[in-house]
């Protein structure tokens, strides 16, 4: 029976580690916090995942999963550490380093290492090899090494873990089929073998073809308004064509996944990924867009009360990485003639102050939804246009019934449809253009 390690307890290892000791194997979790290495000895949980306790807890009790802070023996090693970008957009590959340095004197004949963080085109084979090599093991034959990406939805991760296709990535033919015996002890969907580059690009492209669909999106949304047309309506429509899949407009793209992975592509090809590094900064400028146009809607009142309805990155999930609301919340704070109210009921956490729901509305001058949570479908024009001030409704997602909204007495302004942009916000871009696009 083989026992494995899996490097980095997060949202990934440890689902991956908790469902492989349920199926049989000896897993050994290691982290560098001692808290979470403490919560999950216990078993408990430090992520927001529907089923991870259970499935946590099962493990944890079976004896098979323990949780270690020093990195331990094992006969496969799995890194799942965070592959994070930098300020100016370049991979930190630090965790992953730190990682396979950390195994290098436990590394024995016959094992296998299996990089399942997102990362760039190239890490497996010319970034984490040579580091393994250390270990004077002959790798392909002695040691084998595979990129297996993980693709699943957070949320619905332990569903997905087991239901998805799963690429796995070999340095040779050995080690992706040894890759492929370990996870075809749980994984019940197909599993293509490659080579490790192919396997580390196809898991971008699949973040990456979200992120430039998304982007047509945005600049549809940016577009229709001149038209007195509804972006939201033409994607409905179009969408109903066979083979049109155009997705949703919004406030910008947060999440440390498809706001992240895309740039991978661009650090490494800034003259060749022209569409992948144009769709990141369409992408990164819609938060200044919502900004303008939440100017523009209360251009007319003094010292306006703003309403920012949901922070985090996406609907019921407490995951606020990246967020477009973030950026909202910082630019109306700057705003000193801007007073500013928040509130997520999926947010427990936060650094600055979060108001209860009647609080937010109370006396609000514009209410700008951000994040569409399925609660916010349920919210009562008529409740909130009586304590209001004044009655301005931005919806970014598309959330809100427009009607009910509008004879409760508010002025709806859907982003896509009821803003055109004037020559200061298009300067604005390509002032951000010029900003955020230096070749590197
Ligand atoms: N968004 C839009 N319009 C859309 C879809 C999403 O503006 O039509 C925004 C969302 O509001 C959010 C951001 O994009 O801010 C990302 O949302 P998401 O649900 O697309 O992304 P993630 O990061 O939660 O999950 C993605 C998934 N990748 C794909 O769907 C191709 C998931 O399968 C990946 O495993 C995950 O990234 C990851 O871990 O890489």
């Amino acid at each position: 029976m083989k026992e494995i390690s899996v490097l980095g307890l997060g949202y990934i290892g440890l689902p991956t580690a908790s469902i492989l000791a349920t199926n049989g194997y000896i897993v050994k979790g290691v982290d560098v916090s001692p808290s979470v290495v403490d919560i999950i000895n216990k078993g408990g949980i430090h992520i927001e995942e529907p089923g991870l306790k259970t499935l946590v807890q099962a493990a944890v009790n079976s004896g098979n999963l323990k949780a270690y802070i020093q990195p331990q023996q094992a006969d496969v090693y799995i890194l799942a550490v965070p592959t994070p970008i930098t300020e100016d957009k370049r991979a930190d590959l630090s965790y992953v380093e730190a990682a396979a340095r950390s195994i290098l004197p436990l590394l024995k004949h016959g094992d296998l290492v299996i990089l399942e963080s997102t990362s760039p085109p190239g890490t497996t084979v010319d970034f984490l090899c040579p580091i393994l090599a250390e270990s004077g093991l002959e790798l392909g034959t002695d040691l084998f090494v595979a990129h297996c990406p993980e693709r699943v939805l957070p949320g619905k991760i332990i569903k997905e873990l087991i239901q998805n296709t799963r690429i796995i990535g070999g340095i040779n033919e050995a080690s992706a089929r040894m890759s492929r015996d370990i996870y075809a002890s749980f994984v019940e969907g197909d599993m293509h073998l490659t080579d490790a580059t192919t396997a580390e690009m196809v898991k971008i492209m699949e973040n990456t073809y979200r992120d430039v669909n998304i982007a047509l999106a945005n600049e549809l949304a940016r577009i229709s308004p001149s038209l007195n047309i509804n972006a939201w309506d033409v994607i409905r429509f179009a969408n109903l064509h066979p083979r049109v899949n155009i997705h949703s407009p919004g406030p910008g793209v947060g999440g440390h996944c498809i706001s992240v992975d895309p740039w991978f592509i661009v650090e490494k090809f800034p003259e060749t990924a022209r569409i992948i590094s144009q769709a990141r900064h369409i992408n990164d400028f819609m938060p200044e867009f919502t900004y303008r146009m939440l100017l523009d809607t209360v251009k007319d009142i003094p010292n306006p009360k703003i309403t920012l309805l949901g922070l985090t990155y996406k609907p019921d999930v407490d995951d606020i990485r990246e967020s477009p609301a973030l950026k909202l919340r910082e630019l109306i704070e700057q705003n000193n003639d801007l007073r500013l109210a928040v509130y997520d009921p999926h947010v427990k956490h936060f650094d600055y102050e979060l108001s209860g729901l009647e609080a937010a509305f109370k006396d609000s001058d514009c209410i700008l939804l951000m994040v569409d949570h399925a609660e916010f479908k349920y919210i009562n024009p008529r409740q909130v246009a009586s304590i209001v001030r004044s009655r301005n409704v931005i919806d970014t997602r598309n959330a809100l019934h427009r009607n009910d909204w509008t004879e409760a007495g508010f002025q709806v302004r859907l982003l896509g449809r009821d803003y055109a942009e004037n020559k200061e916000a298009i300067t604005r871009l390509t002032f951000l253009e010029d900003q955020l696009y230096s070749p590197v």
